[in-house]
C-alpha cells in the first residue's frame, strides 16, 4: 500500500455541525494522507452516500480511502480498502471478497493479534487504544505505549497507533516507536482542523524519522 503517516477517522459527533466533506478536506489540506469512514449509527444507505462523497474527495487529493466495517460499501464505491476489528469478518474471508489489490487493516490490542494479522496477510494493523479514549464505546483498556514498543520491535507490516492521541502526548507515542498515528477527536473535533494536522505532520516529519 501507499506510504502513510497521518490517518484521520471520521467521527461526526465531534464535527461541531460542520459538513463531513469540509471537515475531511481541511484535514487533507493539513497533511492527512489516509482517511477512514467510520459510522456506527447510520443506515447502510447513508453510509454508502457518505462513502461516495469521500471517495470523490480522496480521489481529488490523491489520498487513500478506507471504509470501516462495510465491505459491500467499500467495493461499491471502489474504496482503497477496508478496516476490520477482531469481531468482524475473518481476514481470509475478507480477502476473498476484496481481492488481492485492496488494503485490509485490522485492529489489534495484543501482540498475539498483531502476529495473527501479519501471518494472515493484513496490509497494516491498528495498535491501540494507547491511551484512554471516549471515541469508541466497546473499547478495551488502554494498551499503553509498551504495546507500541512490542509491535515496533517485532512486527514488519506497517502499524498505526490509535486511541487518545493528542498534540500533548504524541511525543510519547513516537518515542515508543510509532511512525504513523491515527486520530478521531483531536483532528475532527479541532477548531482549526488544518492547523492541528499541520502540527502533527511537522512532528511526524521531524521526530518520526529514526
Ligand atoms: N479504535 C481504537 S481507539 C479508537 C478506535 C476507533 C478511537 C480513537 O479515537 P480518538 O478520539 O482519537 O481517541
Ligand atoms: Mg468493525
Amino acid at each position: 500500500m501507499k506510504e502513510f503517516k497521518l490517518y484521520a477517522i471520521t467521527g461526526e459527533e465531534f464535527h461541531q455541525g460542520r459538513e463531513l466533506i469540509e471537515v475531511m478536506e481541511e484535514a487533507i489540506l493539513g497533511g492527512v494522507d489516509i482517511i477512514q469512514l467510520r459510522d456506527k449509527t447510520s443506515s447502510k444507505r447513508e453510509v454508502l452516500m457518505k462513502a461516495k462523497a469521500l471517495r470523490e474527495l480522496t480521489k481529488k487529493h490523491d489520498v487513500t480511502f478506507i471504509v470501516n466495517d462495510h465491505i459491500d460499501v467499500a467495493l461499491a464505491v471502489d474504496a482503497d480498502g477496508i478496516h476490520l476489528g477482531q469481531d468482524d469478518l475473518p481476514l481470509a474471508d475478507a480477502r476473498n471478497i476484496m481481492g488481492q489489490d485492496k488494503i485490509i487493516g485490522i485492529s489489534t490490542h495484543h501482540i498475539d493479534e498483531a502476529r495473527e494479522a501479519q501471518v494472515n496477510g493484513a496490509d497494516y494493523i491498528g495498535v491501540g487504544p494507547i491511551f484512554h479514549t471516549n471515541s469508541k464505546v466497546d473499547v478495551v483498556d488502554p494498551v499503553t505505549t509498551e504495546y507500541i514498543q512490542q509491535v515496533a520491535s517485532e512486527i514488519t507490516i506497517p502499524f498505526v497507533a490509535i486511541g487518545g492521541i493528542k498534540l500533548h502526548n504524541v511525543d510519547q507515542v513516537i518515542e515508543a516507536g510509532a511512525t504513523r498515528i491515527c486520530m478521531i477527536s483531536e483532528i475532527v473535533g479541532a477548531d482549526d482542523i488544518k492547523g492541528v494536522c499541520e502540527q502533527f505532520t511537522k512532528i511526524l516529519a521531524t521526530k518520526g524519522e529514526k
